[in-house]
């Protein structure tokens, strides 16, 4: 894999100089460019990103989003949100060539007014309580470490009825949807009093294999839009008392109805590493943002070596060979990760590769 800035974006090659000149102006004239003189960029032997892997240390991003806060009245801002933007995606807002991620910082008594767009939008809560998202009037609270998903031209807004400030990170298909030219977002308007009081991870959706004969919230296709992180953290433990030392415990986000990723282009997944544990290296053709919701450790991610702790943000380009490593000798890691994986794999280009 090469981080070459010859890679997506950039101006390709229209002109083969060894063509008469004459010629060469009669084709630009006509706005046909000689397909061999950028066969070989368009289709590289070997594949090709501008992203890089990074890491964000919430040590570093914390203080900056609180003076934000100081900064800037949510009024302006509308979403207070500094943009995790690939060093090798500079002026794009991009964290990979499809994935925004971002964190948003909101305060005591302080509200997002509702909009809806057509990208899709999940987020994951980092440190906080007592902020809430209301996705389609119902209201999702958000506690550390919990993932909530605002699917495509859902109304959502923000609001903060606790006593100190809520960050949370924020991941979207922007780039993806922005390459489609498909980016579009409604008006804001102020937030509505929601529907549903609570959500559907509260009532409904308690235990994993059981779903509701028939539901009080309304049929969006989105039976589930709130994964507890306390729900989540109880199956990982289980899952990683029972399983051989080999084995990684790992969960996938799902609609519980239909087994199917969270949104159709976002998937998510929390890992659980065990005290020491280094998992086997492997590479994916789909890019993901990587999360710290606990532990110490640090990650391969190609040539890096990127050390993390609690907070922490790390990204993994596409076919970038990662290995995860737990650094403590007694407690447990916990990471999540939003990916594009639905994508490359609905195209028939996702791929996996595990050294041996
Ligand atoms: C958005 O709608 C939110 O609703 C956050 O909180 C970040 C980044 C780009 C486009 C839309 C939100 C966003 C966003």
């Amino acid at each position: 894999m090469e981080n070459l800035p010859g890679g997506r974006t950039t101006t390709l090659p229209t002109r083969d100089p060894s063509l008469p000149a004459a010629y060469a102006e009669a084709l630009e004239a006509q706005a046909l460019p000689p397909l061999w003189a950028a066969l070989h960029v368009l289709l590289p032997a070997e594949r090709v990103t501008r992203a890089v892997p990074h890491r964000w240390r919430w040590r570093e991003t914390r203080p900056l989003l609180l003076e934000a806060a100081r900064l800037v009245p949510i009024a302006l801002a509308e979403r207070r949100v500094l943009v995790l933007e690939n060093p090798g995606l500079k002026g794009t807002y991009a964290i990979t060539a499809t994935l925004y991620a971002g964190l948003q910082i909101i305060l005591p008594g302080e509200a997002a007014p509702s909009h809806h767009h057509t990208p899709a939008a999940l987020r994951l809560v980092v440190e906080g309580h007592g902020a809430y998202t209301t996705v389609d009037g119902v209201k999702c609270a958000m506690e550390p470490g919990d993932l909530i998903v605002t699917p495509p031209m859902r109304w959502h807004d923000h609001g903060h009825e606790g006593h100190e400030p809520v960050v949370w990170l924020d991941g979207l298909d922007l780039p993806l949807v922005r390459a489609l030219d498909a980016s579009w977002a409604s008006a804001m308007r102020p937030a509505a009093k929601p529907s549903a009081d609570i959500d559907s991870s509260q009532d409904e959706f308690t235990a994993a294999g059981l779903v509701p004969r028939g539901s009080r919230y309304a049929d969006t296709g989105y039976p589930q839009v709130r994964w507890p992180w306390t729900s989540v953290r109880r199956a990982l433990a289980a899952m990683a008392a029972a399983a051989p030392a080999d084995r990684p415990v790992a969960l996938r986000y799902v609609n519980p109805k239909t087994g199917a990723p969270p949104l159709a282009t976002l998937g998510a997944e929390a890992q659980w590493l065990r005290p020491g544990e280094r998992t086997q290296a492997s590479r994916r053709t789909s890019s993901a943002v990587c999360h710290v919701i606990e532990g110490r450790g640090e990650t391969r991610v190609g040539d890096a070596v990127l050390a993390w702790e609690e907070g922490d943000t790390l990204v993994v380009p596409p076919w970038h060979r990662v290995e995860h490593r737990n650094l403590s000798p007694s407690a447990p890691a916990c990471l999540f990760q939003f990916n594009d994986e639905p994508v490359l794999r609905v195209l028939g280009l996702w791929q996996e590769e595990t050294a041996p």
